[in-house]
């Protein structure tokens, strides 16, 4: 049995995805961030950066229980642990590994920025503020780009790099001023995915 630790954010809903497209079994608990939860010491056991996701394995390998942080360590976890959406070949592995990769390492942080200078800074600062939107729109162009003529990220199959990538557009996309208008061809790969009964699941989990 697993157990999540998560939040209904970009973050947290790509784990809760990927849980329910594997069909291992799960146990979602809600992080309660604003009353800070995830900074106490027993959180910190699970993600030592105190950050939501996390997941617990009571069954991990060997029998022995496996904690993991970071919401793309937890998919590749997964992903090797049911067996599913990571093709054993390694042009196509490493394929995934480089979108995952640069969607954490880009987009991601564009987004977080964008919604603490929207959301939680105490006064405003329109400067930083547009550099982060712009670079939000800069990695959304390049996976518009990318999805144009394929229905996956990677090679001809859904893969995690599809999961992972998922909530950034329905979830973080949502929060900028005309939304994915501007990206048909994300657009049209978010809608085909958005069809998966896993991924509807998945992204109500936590959710109000
Ligand atoms: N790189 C991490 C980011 C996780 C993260 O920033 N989670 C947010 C919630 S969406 C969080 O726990 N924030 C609390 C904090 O930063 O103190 C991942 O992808 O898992």
């Amino acid at each position: 049995m697993i157990d999540l630790y998560s939040v209904p954010t970009a973050n947290g809903q790509r784990v809760h995805v990927m849980l329910e497209e594997s069909g291992l079994p799960y146990t979602p608990h809600f992080v309660d961030l604003v009353g800070g939860e995830h900074l106490e010491l027993e959180f910190q056991t699970k993600n030592p950066f105190g950050r939501a996701p996390a997941i617990v394995d009571r069954d991990g390998p060997g029998g022995q229980e496996l904690r993991i942080f970071e919401g793309h360590a937890i998919l590749f976890y997964l992903a090797e642990k049911s067996g599913k959406f990571y093709p054993n070949d390694l042009g196509i592995r490493t394929e995934i590994h480089a979108w995952i990769s640069a969607i954490s390492s880009n987009l991601s942080p564009a987004f977080a920025a964008q919604f603490w200078f929207t959301v939680l800074a105490p006064e405003r600062n329109q400067m930083a503020l547009d550099r982060f939107v712009a670079e939000a729109h800069r990695g959304l162009k390049t996976l518009d780009t990318h999805l144009e003529g394929r229905a996956y990220f990677v090679g001809d199959d859904y893969t995690i790099a599809d999961i992972h990538a998922y909530p950034v557009a329905a979830t973080s996309a949502s929060r900028l001023d005309g939304g994915l208008g501007a990206y048909p061809s994300l657009l049209k790969w978010m809608a085909a995915i958005s069809e998966r009964e896993a991924v509807q699941k998945g992204m109500s989990i936590l959710a109000e």
